[in-house]
């Protein structure tokens, strides 16, 4: 069996050579030959369906990801804020403790294509660690994976909670643990990732995740989403053959995201892509208001439709929708778009909205949280 898939792989390997990567995933090769992780029996339940006017020519459509074999749901980090356990310490300020573990995982990122990742907790992008500014942050860090890693958060912080090499415990060897502990400031849309060499590998496997601080006044109510984008090379050439928003390549045109007219969408927007300069996004037929990093509660720019992101920067985009519609959103390289990071926002009357919900296989419980953000005491554990 190892023989048989292995020879697959260096058969699609080759052919993956004579094609273009758009080529190669147009013609459902990704999921034919199998780039990486397939067993031969795998495969052969993920036959590739030919392109077709109704797929937009693309691979958009074709087949599902199992996202309980995976652990996490493209649709549930969109709003699976992760407040910590929290105490009031007598002097009034806020601790918020989080356990990390690294961990070595198999997860499919597009039907049929299965990644060997490096995450965080089992997932891609990792836990979204969200608090209000001035919290004392701990992490409790384990590294359960088969490589030395770290945590960096992006943040004001004593140099020996820098999670890099060379600063305080520096690479947290397998087995071992160390607990970050910090102020939360300032506050904005931040993130924190692997800072161990070579970093772009370390990157690229998957070891990120969304850092939000709250401003101490708040935003004003709104629909919140986070987006992580995210690209994989899954032939390890130094190219992405995958690109997404939270990992999983078009999930969000297979499941357009329930919003209501007339609301304010607030989308927390990262770019974590590895090996391409920059991403992009473009939201259809409305204008967004943009707050680079979130540091401000003023608009760095207004009434702008692209916004353009090299790795690792942030910030918060906040639009209303005035009629119903599926409107797109996806990264303006077209490539990018093509190879998975295209989605829908299902905006519907108030009345449609329990059938949006039950469209994209979400609840109430999944409306809550989008809903409740910075805004709702309570919810954050204390
Ligand atoms: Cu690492």
């Amino acid at each position: 069996m190892a023989t048989r898939s292995g020879a697959l792989q260096t058969i699609g390997q080759k052919i993956r050579h004579l094609l273009s990567r758009r080529d190669f995933l147009r013609l459902g090769l990704g999921s034919a030959w199998g780039i990486v992780g397939l067993t031969a029996s795998s495969q052969a339940r993920h036959l590739p369906t030919p392109a077709s006017p109704h797929t937009a020519g693309n691979m958009a459509l074709v087949g599902h990801v199992q996202h309980h074999t995976n652990g996490f749901d493209p649709m549930h980090l969109l709003v699976d804020w992760d407040y910590g356990e929290a105490r009031t310490l007598p002097h009034g300020q806020v601790v918020r403790e989080y356990t990390i573990v690294a961990l070595d995982k198999e997860i499919e990122i597009a039907p049929g294509i299965v990644f060997p990742a490096w995450t965080y907790n089992g997932r891609v992008p990792g836990p979204t660690l969200r608090c209000t500014e001035g919290d004392r942050i701990r992490i409790h860090f384990t590294n359960a994976g088969s490589m030395p890693h770290t945590i960096h958060f992006h943040g004001i912080h004593p140099f020996a909670m820098d999670g890099v090499p060379g600063a305080g415990p520096g690479e947290i060897g397998v087995g071992e643990s160390f607990t970050y502990e910090f102020d939360a400031e300032p506050f904005g849309c931040h993130l924190y990732h692997c800072h161990a060499i070579p970093l772009k590998r370390h990157v690229h496997k998957g070891l990120y995740g969304a850092f939000i601080i709250d401003p101490r006044v708040g935003r004003p109510p709104a629909r919140e989403l986070l987006m992580v984008m995210n690209g994989f090379d899954t032939n390890f050439d130094g190219e992405n053959e995958i690109y997404a928003v939270n990992t999983v390549g078009h999930e969000f045109m297979r499941r357009p995201i329930p919003a209501r007219v007339g609301e304010r969408v607030r989308i927390y927007l990262i770019n974590m892509t590895e090996f391409d300069p920059i991403n992009s996004f473009h939201l259809h037929a409305e204008f967004f208001d943009y707050y680079d990093h979130g540091t401000t509660l003023e608009p760095t720019l207004r009434r702008v439709d692209t916004i353009m992101q090299c790795q690792a920067q942030r910030g918060i985009l906040e639009f209303t929708y005035r009629w119903p519609g599926q409107y797109m959103f996806h990264a303006h390289q077209s490539e990018f778009a093509e190879l998975g990071w295209m989605g829908k926002l299902n905006v519907v009357e108030p009345q449609h909205f329990a059938a949006a919900l039950a469209q994209a296989g979400v609840d109430e419980d999944w409306d809550r949280r989008a809903t409740q953000g910075s805004t709702v005491s309570g919810e954050k554990g204390v």
